[in-house]
C-alpha cells in the first residue's frame, strides 16, 4: 500500500513540475527556481513552509535546519555533499519521510499536516532555508508589556483557595493555559498564553506561575487575585523551551531566565515585571574541543538551584552545561561545564546537590555536582534517553533517580547516593509490550509507584495507556487504559501536593482529557473534559514545582 502510495506521489509530482515548467509567469510572485531548475517556490509559499518548519520541524531540526536530535535539513550539505537534494524524485521520497515518520523518533506528519502542506514542505526543504532577523536587546524591550505594575497588584491572596495545590496545565493546540484548583478540580481560568506553550514554572513563593511557548512567548499569571490573572508579558526570542526562575535564599522571585532555541540565547529578566535585563548569546565550541564552532546552540533544560545563586542551563548542540550565577544579572557569570552532546532535558537528584540530565543523541546522562560546578560522571544508559525532569524513588538498591527512552523500552535506575555503585546503572526494566517512545516518569517521596508513558509508541494500545510500578519490587502493578469516553495518546504526570493523586493528560485524539488517578488504589478520581479541555500536555502543581518535587 506504501508503494502504491509513493508511486502515485511521484507521478503527481513529475507532473507537478512539468505544469510549474509550463506555466511560469513574469509576475512579482514568480517561483524561484534552484539549482536543478525544476524545484520551485513562490515567496507565500516560502513564508507558510518557514512557519510550518518552525511551528512543526524546528525542536529537532534546528531553526537554520543544520539538524540536532533529527538530521540536517538542507538541500546541500554544508559539507558539501548534496543532502536532501533538488530534484523532484527527491521531493517525492521526501513525502514519503514526512507522510510516514521515521523509525528514528519522527512522527507520522500525515493527518496533521494537509496533503498540501505536505506538498509544500517536500519543496521547501529543497531550498535555502530563510534567514533568521536579528532579535536582541530592542525587540525584547519592544515587546515587553507590563500589564499590572507591581504597585497595584494586591498584597496578599484575594481568596480563601490553596494555591499550593493549584495546577497549571498547558492546553497546547489552543496556546492556552488553564489553572484548576486541585482541591476542589474546579477549572478557574483558561488564558491565552500564546502559541504551543511548551512548560510552566513557579516563582519561588509560588505566587506567580510562567509560561513559556514555541513562540518564544513568556507570560507572567499571578495567583493571587479572586481568578488567576495574565500581570505581564514578553517575547524572549522566536521560539524556546524552557524558564525558570531564581529560587536562592534572598534572590527568592526576584528574576527569571529565558532560554532561546531562536535565537540561541540566555536572557535573564526582571521576575516581578519581565522588563529585560540582559542577554548572553550561546554559541561557541561544541564540548569535545575546539574543532567545530556552532552557531546554533540552544538552550534546553533549566533548572534553578535551592543550594547557590545559579542556574543551570543546558547548551543542547555545543554538549555544554552552563551554570549561571545571576547574582549580577546585568553581567552574569557563566561556567560551562563539557560534557556529551545534544543536552536535552533533566532534573535534581533528591538532595538538589546532583543534576542528572539527557545527551540524546550520545544515549547518555551526564551528572552534575552543582555547588562545586563539576562534573560527576557521564553514564551510558540507552538508546534516546528522555527523563522529562526525571524522577526519585528509594528502595534497598539506594536512593534511584529514573529515566525512561525514547528509542527502547527501558527503564534505568542510576543510584544517586554515596557508596558501592554511586552513579552507576543499579537496574533495568521494561515497560508493557514493544518499542520505545516513553517520554516521562513520575513518583512522589509519599509514594510507592513510578509512573511512565508510552506517548511516541506507534501502537495505539500502548500510547494510549500508561504502566505503574511498584518502587519497592519494580514489578509491574497495572497498566492503565484509557478510561471510555477518553482517546488520545497519553502524556506526562504531575502529582497533587499531598502526594495521593496523579494527573494524566490525553491529546491527540477526538475526546482529549485530564484523568487524575488515586494513587493508592490506581481507581479514576475524576475525569476533566469540556470544551476548553483542548489537547492538554504538561500539568504542574504549585507546590511540587516550586520545589522540584519530582
Ligand atoms: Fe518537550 C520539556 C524540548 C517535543 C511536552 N521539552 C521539554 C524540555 C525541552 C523540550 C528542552 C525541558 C524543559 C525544562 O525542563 O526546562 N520538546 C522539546 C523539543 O525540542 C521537542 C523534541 C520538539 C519540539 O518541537 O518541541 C519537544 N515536548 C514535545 C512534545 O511533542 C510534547 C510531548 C508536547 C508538546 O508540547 O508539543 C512535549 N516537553 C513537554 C513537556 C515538558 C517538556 C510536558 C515538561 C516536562 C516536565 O515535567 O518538566
Amino acid at each position: 500500500m506504501k508503494k502504491l502510495n509513493l508511486l502515485i506521489v511521484l507521478i503527481a509530482v513529475a507532473t507537478l513540475s512539468f505544469s510549474c515548467k509550463k506555466d511560469k509567469k513574469e509576475d512579482s510572485n514568480e517561483p524561484k527556481q534552484v539549482a536543478s531548475n525544476v524545484i520551485s517556490i513562490t515567496d507565500a509559499e516560502m513564508e507558510k513552509g518557514s512557519a510550518i518548519f518552525f511551528d512543526r520541524c524546528a525542536g529537532c531540526h534546528g531553526s537554520s535546519r543544520k539538524g540536532a536530535t533529527g538530521p540536517h535539513l538542507l538541500p546541500i550539505a554544508p559539507e558539501g555533499n548534496n543532502y536532501l537534494g533538488t530534484t523532484v524524485l527527491k521531493a517525492a521520497g521526501l513525502r514519503a519521510f514526512i507522510e510516514n515518520g521515521t523509525p528514528g523518533g519522527m512522527p507520522e506528519w500525515k493527518g496533521i499536516l494537509t496533503e498540501d502542506e505536505i506538498e509544500l514542505m517536500t519543496r521547501f526543504l529543497q531550498v535555502d532555508p530563510p534567514a533568521i532577523p536579528p532579535y536582541g536587546m530592542k525587540e525584547m524591550t519592544a515587546s515587553w508589556n507590563l500589564i499590572i505594575p507591581v504597585a497595584d497588584r494586591p498584597t496578599k491572596p484575594q481568596h480563601k483557595r490553596n494555591i499550593d495545590n493549584y495546577f497549571g496545565v498547558i492546553m497546547r493546540d489552543a496556546g492556552k493555559v488553564a489553572i484548576i484548583d486541585g482541591d476542589t478540580k474546579e477549572k478557574l481560568v483558561v488564558l491565552k498564553t500564546g502559541f504551543a506553550v511548551h512548560i510552566l514554572r513557579t516563582s519561588a513563593s509560588g505566587r506567580y506561575i510562567y509560561s513559556v511557548g514555541r513562540d518564544g512567548r513568556i507570560t507572567m499569571i499571578d495567583t493571587y487575585t479572586d481568578v488567576p490573572s495574565i500581570v505581564a508579558e514578553v517575547k524572549g526570542g522566536f521560539d524556546a523551551r524552557s524558564v525558570e526562575v531564581s529560587k536562592f535564599k534572598g534572590f527568592e522571585d526576584k528574576y527569571l531566565v529565558f532560554g532561546g532555541y531562536s535565537p540561541s540565547h540566555i536572557a535573564i529578566i526582571d521576575a516581578q515585571t519581565l522588563e529585560p535585563l540582559s542577554i548572553t548569546p550561546t554559541a561557541g565550541n561544541a564540548c569535545d574541543g575546539d574543532k567545530e564552532y556552532i552557531e546554533e546552540a540552544r538552550v534546553a533544560s533549566i533548572v534553578a538551584s535551592h543550594t547557590d545563586p545559579v542556574w543551570i542551563c543546558n547548551i543542547k548542540e555545543r554538549g555544554m552545561v552552563a551554570i549561571v550565577d545571576y547574582t549580577d544579572p546585568r553581567s552574569p557569570k557563566i561556567t560551562e561545564i563539557p560534557s556529551a552532546r545534544f543536552l536535552h532535558d533533566g532534573g535534581f537528584d533528591s538532595t538538589g546537590h546532583y543534576f542528572l540530565v539527557a545527551a540524546n543523541a550520545s544515549n547518555k546522562i551526564v551528572v552534575i555536582d552543582v555547588p562545586n560546578k563539576k562534573l560527576v560522571k557521564i553514564i551510558e544508559t540507552g538508546n534516546t534517553p528522555h527523563p522529562g525532569r526525571g524522577t526519585n524513588i528509594k528502595n534497598d538498591l539506594g536512593n534511584l533517580w529514573v529515566t525512561s527512552h525514547l528509542g527502547e523500552n527501558k527503564l534505568s535506575f542510576i543510584k544517586t547516593n554515596p557508596g558501592e555503585n554511586q552513579w552507576t546503572v543499579v537496574k533495568e526494566i521494561k515497560a508493557s509490550g514493544n518499542g520505545g517512545g516513553a517520554l516521562f516518569v513520575k513518583s512522589h517521596p509519599k509514594s510507592k509507584h513510578l509512573w511512565v508513558d508510552r506517548t511516541l509508541n506507534p501502537d495505539a494500545t500502548l500510547n494510549s495507556a500508561v504502566d505503574v510500578f511498584d518502587t519497592n519490587t519494580l514489578e509491574l502493578k497495572k497498566t492503565l487504559k484509557a478510561p471510555e469516553g477518553v482517546d488520545g495518546r497519553a502524556v506526562h504526570f504531575e502529582y497533587n501536593k499531598a502526594g495521593d493523586e496523579v494527573w494524566v493528560s490525553y491529546f491527540m485524539g477526538e475526546k482529549s482529557a485530564i484523568v487524575i488517578y488515586n494513587d493508592k488504589d490506581l481507581t479514576i478520581k475524576k475525569i476533566i473534559q469540556g470544551d476548553w479541555v483542548e489537547n492538554p500536555t504538561g500539568k504542574f502543581n504549585v507546590y511540587n514545582t516550586t520545589h522540584d518535587i519530582y
